[in-house]
């Protein structure tokens, strides 16, 4: 797989997060047959505080309930699958502990190398999202400001400077409020790499004023796993706004 062309290709995207964990939860099931249905773009996997080594298995059910390209997002080293098609890579460039700028990668280097998987490095930038997030609990880091446009651009440039092929944009999962439209924009100006945005988008609004603003991939997870039918309308309303 071309990560580059395939999964960004011409037109904004939409991707569904599927936590790990998620798979003892009685939801899963049905949250899989709706992605079946709907006509979202891409499915992450991925999650800061799952221990299990459940990746393989939960790969499997996805890739046997639907025909979407899988793509890794892991948090930590075990969340690695020569099932998926693709790994994101992330340098949380945010924050300033080096575990999760180089340490996790020099641990799980060459299991990477070995599993074959395609590999895209994104720069990530944890943005404050009005709530202590798991990843910034778990990574001990501390969000940029939301408020500090200039650092959260001047991050995004740094990593496409260090040759990142995609930047993700996070306000946290579950956030309580999603990463603004004036700070994706802002953002779009100043980086030619594509840019992924997520965390606390809970309504099909902010959904689409997230595309409106220039985002080049829209995730969601949590609203999802809560409302697994909620797949449907939002995915009907994005390709309605970006037009396939
Ligand atoms: C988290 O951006 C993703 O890494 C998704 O966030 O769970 O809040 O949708 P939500």
């Amino acid at each position: 797989m071309n990560l580059g062309r395939d999964v960004f290709g011409n037109r904004p995207k939409f991707g569904v997060l599927i936590d790990p964990d998620f798979e003892r939860d009685p939801r899963f099931d049905q949250l899989l047959d709706y992605l079946d249905q709907s006509s979202v773009d891409i499915i992450l996997v991925g999650g800061s505080t799952s221990l299990d080594d459940n990746i393989d298995r939960v790969l499997s059910k996805i890739k046997n309930a639907c025909s979407l390209s899988v793509l890794l997002f892991p948090g930590n080293a075990l969340q690695l699958s020569p099932k998926a098609d693709g790994l994101l890579l992330p340098s949380l460039i945010s924050g300033r502990n080096s575990e999760y700028l180089i340490g996790k990668h020099v641990e799980s280097a060459l299991s990477i190398v070995q599993s074959g998987i395609p590999v895209f490095p994104m720069g990530y930038i944890l943005v404050d999202g009005g709530k202590v997030s798991t990843t910034a609990y778990i990574t001990q880091t501390l969000p940029i400001p939301a408020e500090h446009s200039e650092l959260v651009v001047q991050t995004a440039v740094a990593g496409q400077l260090l040759g990142m092929k995609c930047i993700y944009l996070e306000a946290g999962s579950g956030a309580r409020h999603p990463v603004s439209k004036e700070l994706i924009k802002e953002v779009k100006k100043h980086i030619h790499i594509p840019l992924i945005i997520g965390g606390g988008i809970r309504e099909k609004a902010e959904m689409l004023r997230i595309i409106d603003a220039g985002a080049d991939m829209v995730i969601v997870g949590t609203a999802f796993e809560e409302q697994p039918e909620k797949i449907m309308e939002f995915s009907r309303a994005f390709h309605q706004k970006v037009q396939i």
